[in-house]
This record gives C-alpha cells, structure tokens and sequence, in this order.
C-alpha cells in the first residue's frame, strides 16, 4: 500500500484519537499500561499494528486485550495476542514502542515505514479480536482499537466484556479450530466440559469439599464464574464474592495480587475458618488459593502451590498409563519460593527451569517440555502439552489396557480443561480443584506437602529503575556496581537466606525479594536490601526503615 494511501490513519487520529501527551510508553512485559487518560492514541496505534502484524503473519486473526490486569481502577492497559494465542513476539515490542510514541504528524509515514520493514502484504483480509475488562474506561479504548484496525482496512470483531485469557483462546481457535470455538460459549462447552466429566470419574471422597469460596476481584473473573455456577450440577459450589456491585472496587484490597503480596485476606470474602477460597485478578489470569484457619492465620496456596499440585498429579497419570517416556518439567521464576523448587527436584524428581519474569518467558521455556507446566508464584500459569503428547495420550486412551486407558482417558479430559495459550484463573480453578478431588484433599492437607520458606516482598523508588541491570534468570544484579556484593553479604548472615533486586516492568520501582527461615529474618532483609538499592541505585523519597 502507497503511503498516500495512509491518510486516513493520520486523519483518523487528528481527529478521534489525538495523542494528547509527550510522555514515553513502552510496551513492557504484558503490554502498554499506564493511567487510563493517557492510552486513548497508543490503543489506536496498536489496532494499526494488529492488522500489520496479521498481514505478516499471513492475514490469521491477531487479538487486542484492553486491560490493566490486577493494577487498580483508574490504569488500564493493552497488548496484543499473536495468533497461536501467545504473547506478541518479543522483536515487535521495540516496534509497538516506537509507534506508540511517534507524533500525529509522523504517524502516517512511521506506520508506511513499518509496513515497508516488516514486508506486510496489506492487500490481505484480516480480521483482529478486541476484548475488554470490567474497567468503566475500556469501552472507549476498545473503540479507539477497532477504529485503528479500520483505518487499515481490518475487521475488527469486538467481544465485549472477557477476561484475557478467553481473548487468547478465541484467537487460537480462529486460527486452529481443532483447538475449539473462537466464542465464549465454546470456551465454557471445552473447558467447563472437560471438567464435568473428569468429575463424573472421579467420586468425592476424603476430605474433599465440593464449597469453594471465590474472591473475584471485583472484575471479570467473577462474573463469568456466575454464568458458569448455574451450569455446574453439584460437582462444584461456587459461593462467590467480589463480584464488583455493592461498591466493590476492581482489585482494591482483593484479588490475587493483594493476596499475594499483602499475604493477608481480601476485603469482601465472608470469613469461614479453614474454608478453601480462590482468588482471581481482575482479568482473571491469576489465581492463587489461601484458607483462614481457627487461630485467624491465613495460609497461603500460591502459583507454586498450583504448579507443584498439578506437576504431581500430571505425573502420576503419566506412570499409570505408561507414557513414562514423555517428558515433563517446571518452570518457575526467581520468585518461587525455595522450599518450592527444592520439593519438585528432590521429592517429584522433576526438572526445573528458572526464567524471568513474565509469561512470556515462561511459556517459551515451557516449550521445550513434551509436557511443560509453568507457573509465576503470583499465581499465573498454565500446562502445555506437544503434538507428540496428545498423541502419544490419544493412543493409549484407545488402545492401552484396561488401567492405562483409565489414565491417559483422565490425561485427555485434563488437557481439554486446559487453556493452553496463557495462565487462566478459571482453567486452573478447575484443574485444581480435579486433583483435590481426585486426592481427597482439603486446603490444610494440600499445604502440608511442603513448608514454605517465609518471604517478603517490597518496592523502592528510584530515580531511573533502569539503573538496575540483571542476569541469570534475575537472580544476579550486575548493574550498579556493588550492589550485588552488598546483597551477597546481607543474605550470608542468614540461614536459608536469599534474595534479589529487579526493576518492575509493569510499575516505575525497584522490586525487592528475600526469603529467610523465619519472617523476622525474611522481612529483615528485605528492608536491608532495600536500603542497599536506595543507597546504591539512586532511591528517591524517604529512605526504607529496617523493622524495629
Ligand atoms: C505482568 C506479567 C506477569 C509478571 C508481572 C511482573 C504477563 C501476562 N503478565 O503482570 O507475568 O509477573 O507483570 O510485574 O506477562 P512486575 O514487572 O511489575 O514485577
Ligand atoms: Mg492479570
């Protein structure tokens, strides 16, 4: 397509979607995510780049989730879905930024120049999905992604209200519609449906409960899970809260994310000790499980919980139908918790690879597994499963004896509950709540397959987080110089210590994480590692105090 051809891209924008700001965006580990008032331009470019980057990829259908995740109501966010429903390949980031960031008046020639780069045949039909969150900004973003895709001659096809990892589905069942039904109905009638028959083979027994409470957030994790309750006979009770009326606000003191990091429980949730409560975020992608017991302590079952229940149970059904040759492994980050990555080495005798943070990592390492479960202790994970797999599964569930077939059948069913493109709250709500059944387990028994090591998690502001350069998995800090050594020595003085600084890719701070065999020592290094950072990466604001 000639550049003159383009005008409308530039008039499209002078006229709906004005970029307003100077300030610069990245597209960072799950997209472009900022105050909500600041996206309305970036969302439009990126419906331009969605139908570039569908036009590279041979006119499939690529996705544009608005959404800001777990960060509160007045963010949002986007980022685009590639078409087997992964994350957008990393080398078109540089590209999403650079478009983002351009002026009104150089947009049409930038896009004309990305076009010419990337070698897009623009003559190609294409259509791109557009997803949104609950957040009351999302509507008016959709609408400025769908006029971007227009304005390149895409069609966009908006879904509404879903949580990103439906979006992610759709678009991998549009491209491959051996996957499923690109439709929210196909979701539920793969996913919901794997589970009622999984549940038909296995009875409840032990001390399994069939009530499971759910912190929804207050966004749309919630909401789905009440249209999916009145199609579940029995086999689950769902109590949900948070569900965003009564004045619930999106993520405020709930959610998985708050869960997580505050490591106490949401606001909303009707207290009842020992009972087991899930907890989603608010674009439902994470999830993590925790219990109030009767001295009032809350117990924690994190994504490292989730990974190590599933890879054991995955396992198991891979010895019992003999498909022991397939290999399975984890991946984890430098979040996971020490005791966890200790009791899947040494106890599941399964291997283990740390990566950086971000999804997109994980499920690229994940790849390299014939069964690859990946999980962020933040709670977002899934299981992938190669060709070879399913195969090999497929065959055993029809041809293996009588007990093998049992298993891979279980294996089969387990797969289909799977959202393979992304973590997914909802797949994985019910995927643990299989094997829960399947063992007979209550939240405390679950716990009790390992002592966590107590950690502690905190920010620092610093002038430039950028500053803060890391290697090996962010486990080592090689930039700015020192600061690494000084860590080395804080973390020596403790037994079972660790930790590690990162700068956040989604907030501008210095993360900081320790662990320690109690949580004194835990939270005490922490505060000394962060002074470390303020002092050696340039803090800004009041220096962080060490607990008294
Ligand atoms: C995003 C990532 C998540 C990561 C988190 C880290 C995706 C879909 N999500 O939420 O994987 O754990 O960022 O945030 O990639 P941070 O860089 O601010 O610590
Ligand atoms: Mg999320």
């Amino acid at each position: 397509m000639p550049p003159s051809s383009l005008r409308v891209v530039y008039a499209f924008a002078r006229e709906m979607h004005p970029k307003t700001t100077d300030i610069f965006i990245q597209y960072g580990t799950a997209g472009f995510r900022t105050k909500a008032n600041l996206l309305e331009h970036v969302v439009y470019r990126m419906g331009l780049l969605a139908v570039i980057r569908s036009r590279v990829k041979n006119g499939r259908t690529i996705g544009i989730m608005i959404t800001a995740s777990h960060n509160l109501e007045p963010d949002n966010g986007v980022k685009l879905i590639d078409p087997d429903g992964e994350m957008l390949e990393q080398s078109w980031e540089a590209i999403a930024t650079k478009l983002a960031n351009v002026s009104d008046n150089d947009l049409e020639a930038t896009t004309a120049e990305i076009i010419k780069e990337v070698n897009a045949n623009m003559t190609l039909k294409t259509s791109i999905f557009i997803g949104m969150d609950t957040r009351y900004t999302s509507p008016r973003l959709a609408q400025a992604a769908a006029n971007g895709v227009m304005a390149l001659k895409g069609t966009p096809k908006e879904f509404g209200i879903v949580t990103t990892p439906m979006l992610h589905f759709f678009v991998k069942c549009r491209n491959d519609n051996t996957y499923g039904t690109p439709t929210e109905e196909g979701y539920y009638e793969k996913i919901v449906g794997a589970f009622k028959n999984i549940r038909q083979k296995l009875p409840v027994y032990g001390n399994y409960s069939t009530t499971l409470y759910v912190d929804g957030a207050n966004g749309v994790g919630g909401k789905k899970l009440n249209i999916i309750k009145k199609t579940l006979d029995g086999e689950l009770d769902l109590k949900l809260f948070n569900l965003g009326g009564n004045g619930g606000k999106l993520n405020l003191n709930c959610g998985a994310d708050f869960v997580k990091v505050s490591q106490k429980p949401p606001v909303g949730v009707e207290h009842v000790p020992m009972q087991r409560v899930a907890s989603l975020d608010g674009d439902s992608d994470r999830i993590v499980y925790y219990y109030v017991d009767d001295k009032d302590k809350m117990h924690l079952l994190d994504g490292d919980r989730i990974a190590t229940l599933l890879a054991s149970y995955i396992t198991e059904l891979l010895t019992a139908s003999e498909a022991k040759h397939l290999k399975l492994g984890l991946v984890q980050t430098a979040y996971a918790n020490g005791a966890s990555t200790a009791y899947i080495t040494q106890k599941l005798k399964v291997p283990v690879t740390c990566v950086k943070t971000g999804v997109k990592h994980l499920h690229h390492a994940a790849l390299s597994y014939d069964i690859g479960v990946y999980f962020e202790a933040n709670g977002h994970g899934t299981v992938i499963y190669s060709d070879n797999a399913k195969k090999t599964i497929s065959k055993i569930a029809e041809e293996g004896e009588s007990e093998q077939r049992k298993a891979a059948q279980l294996l089969l069913n387990f797969i289909d509950m799977t959202n393979e493109t992304v973590g997914d709250a909802i797949s994985d709500l019910f995927l643990v709540e299989t094997v829960l059944c399947a063992r007979g387990l209550d939240a405390e028994q679950w716990l009790s397959t390992y002592d966590d090591l107590p950690c502690r998690q905190v920010k620092v502001t610093v002038q430039d987080r950028n500053v803060i350069s890391t290697a090996d998995a962010e486990r080592v800090c090689t930039s700015p110089e020192g600061l690494q050594t000084r860590i080395d020595e804080l973390v020596a003085a403790y037994a079972d210590g660790r930790a590690f600084v990162r700068p956040s890719g989604t907030e501008d701070v210095v993360r900081v994480y320790a662990e320690a065999d109690t949580q004194q020592s835990a939270d005490k290094l922490a505060a000394e590692v962060s002074q470390a950072v303020y002092d050696l990466a340039g803090g800004v604001g009041n220096r962080p105090e060490l607990p008294a």
